[in-house]
């Protein structure tokens, strides 16, 4: 039998669109796996588990499933013998310290001896001791926010994305103690089979991932601009450059990164471009 790479999904939360958008983005055709604990692809030799996030880790490890998609919050709370193969650029948050908001708690050395409620007790006690301070550990697993409220802790180690549950529950952010988003983790004994399809998956994750922080950028310039405008547009190679009907114009075709696209759009504006064109891209394969 040919090798299939068994991929774990979380069933239902947060990462469960994102994860099945990636998959969806790198050809992977799944038929709607609502409530189904397992499906099959049907032009990519992967299989979907679809687990609790909290299992992921483990079953990775044990090869209950070959690789899986998970918050790195999850992934380094687990601690499990995994490896993490590639940031996926979505499931974004942040892991902090925070406290009741004009209370006495204002650094984190102020934390000695209290108690901190968290649903992340090793991420905690492991930067509790970088920072050598002393803090007892509530463990719980939903609604951490509401802890200080009723007198169960006075503070709290949670995730936080926008911080509206945060504000709306009267905390404050004293410290970030992680940054996570969404990663590839896989078992450390891949068959030679199931590496050579991971290699192939991660060759597209790759390329949607590389499109998705790269914009298509279509401009008018006037000849005599066009050394210090292809300056600002190095593209893959370089950029392409075509007349335009009307003399003395061309037309500038390149590819502009995310990161720092409103920058290089000003600049091209002041360096004379006209009529630029922004344009979102599929696929990405350098
Ligand atoms: O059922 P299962 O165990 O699979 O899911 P779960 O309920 O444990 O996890 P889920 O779906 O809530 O989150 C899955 C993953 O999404 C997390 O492990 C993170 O990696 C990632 N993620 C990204 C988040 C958030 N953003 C997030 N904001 N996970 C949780 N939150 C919660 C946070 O705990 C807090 O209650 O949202 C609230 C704060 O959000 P803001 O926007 O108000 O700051
Ligand atoms: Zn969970």
């Amino acid at each position: 039998m040919s090798d299939i790479l068994k991929i774990a999904v979380q069933k239902s939360g947060r990462l469960y669109d994102g994860s099945m958008k990636l998959l969806k983005e790198c050809g992977i055709g799944v038929s709607n796996g609502n409530n189904q604990l397992k499906v099959t692809a049907t032009n990519f030799p992967v299989e979907i588990y679809f687990l609790r996030d909290d299992d992921i880790p483990e079953y990775v490890q044990d090869a209950v499933a070959d690789i899986g998609i998970v918050g790195e919050n999850v992934a380094l709370e687990a601690g499990k013998e995994v490896n993490r193969i590639e940031q996926l650029g979505f499931g974004k948050c942040r892991l902090s310290l925070a406290v009741p908001k004009n209370g006495n708690l204002q650094q984190v050395q102020d934390l000695e001896g209290k108690k901190i409620a968290t649903s992340y007790p090793n991420l905690l006690s492991s930067f509790l001791r970088s920072v050598s301070v002393n803090a007892s550990i509530h463990e719980i697993s939903g609604s951490v926010e509401i802890a200080p409220r009723i007198g169960l802790a006075d503070a709290i180690c949670d995730l936080v994305s926008s911080g509206s549950t945060l504000f709306t529950n009267e905390l404050v952010e004293l410290q970030t103690i992680l940054q996570s988003e969404a990663i590839l983790i896989s078992n450390q004994q891949l068959s030679p089979g199931k590496l050579q399809i991971l290699e192939r998956l991660l060759f597209r994750i790759r390329a949607v991932k590389k499109a998705q922080n790269n914009k298509y950028v279509l401009l008018n310039a006037p000849n005599d601009k066009l050394d210090s405008i292809c300056r600002l547009l190095p593209g893959i190679k370089s950029p392409t450059i075509l007349p335009l009907a009307e003399a003395g114009w061309s037309s500038v075709h390149s590819v502009i990164s995310e990161s720092d696209f409103w920058n290089v759009i000003e600049q091209l504006k002041a360096n004379g471009a006209e009529g630029i064109l922004i344009i979102p891209i599929e696929k990405m394969i350098a």
